[in-house]
């Protein structure tokens, strides 16, 4: 089982029960008229992940690990909307609403689907969610046992709402998680920074971080060995 270098300490890579977690790689959270923009956020700030994060997935599948997606979405009915996730912070468009790709953050519509460089191959997990931690409502747990999962290396945005919050709730179940320093953004780089060292604080309190160049490495090696 290969040791790779991360933070704050070595992190054990088990080819054997590992996956790719991508958070949110959605239109509504990255590209004009989406979710985010309603909220005022500066959306060019997530660019600089999605070609790493498409890297990774390649390099994940040509190993033959998992890769697993979430996406943040409502039912077209808001059934599992509270009404203080639509009203907070008083958007011009609230979700639910009508925008250029569709209504904001509602399953099914063009917003809420995955961008062009990251999405999901057939018969890879496609995870729904209506909050931020991706085992709320979901049936994530269910699947990373049945595959025999036990660590996850993480992807996605945004570093302090989503991904953050699924880090920390993986970890109280269990699982070991390596944050991808290059594969998350935030619209706060400041943000981000901060939460990559909060999670690796006090001995990696809540994980690990690394490089995707590290986990890159890790990955060809292994196939390089296949292949001899
Ligand atoms: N607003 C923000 O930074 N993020 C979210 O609302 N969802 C996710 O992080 N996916």
């Amino acid at each position: 089982m290969p040791m790779i270098d991360a933070k704050p300490f070595e992190f054990d890579f088990d080819f054997d029960h590992i996956a790719l977690l991508c958070i949110d790689m959605q239109r509504d959270f990255i590209l004009p008229g989406g979710f985010a923009e309603s909220l005022g956020n500066d959306i060019s700030q997530l660019q600089p992940c999605v070609p790493v994060i498409a890297k990774l997935q390649e390099a994940f599948r040509t190993a033959g690990l998992p890769v697993i997606h979430t996406k943040e979405c409502h039912k077209p009915d808001l059934s599992d909307l509270p009404t203080s996730k639509r009203v907070r912070g008083n958007p011009k468009v609230k979700i639910g609403d009508h925008g250029p790709m569709g209504r904001i953050l509602i399953d099914g519509e063009e917003g809420s689907d995955f961008i062009d460089e990251n999405k999901p191959l057939e018969g890879e997990l496609v995870i729904p969610k209506p909050g931020k931690d991706s085992f709320y409502a979901t049936n994530l747990r269910e699947y990373l046992i049945k595959r025999n999962i036990s660590s996850l290396v993480i992807t996605g945005v945004t570093t302090d709402v989503c991904v953050q919050t699924t880090m920390r709730c993986a970890n109280d179940r269990g699982y070991d998680c390596l944050l991808v320093e290059d594969g998350t953004d935030s619209y706060f780089p400041e943000f981000k920074a901060m939460t990559l060292k909060a999670l690796t604080a006090q001995g990696g309190i809540v994980g690990w971080t690394t490089p995707s160049s590290v986990v890159l490495d890790v990955l060809a090696t292994t196939q390089m060995k296949k292949a001899v």
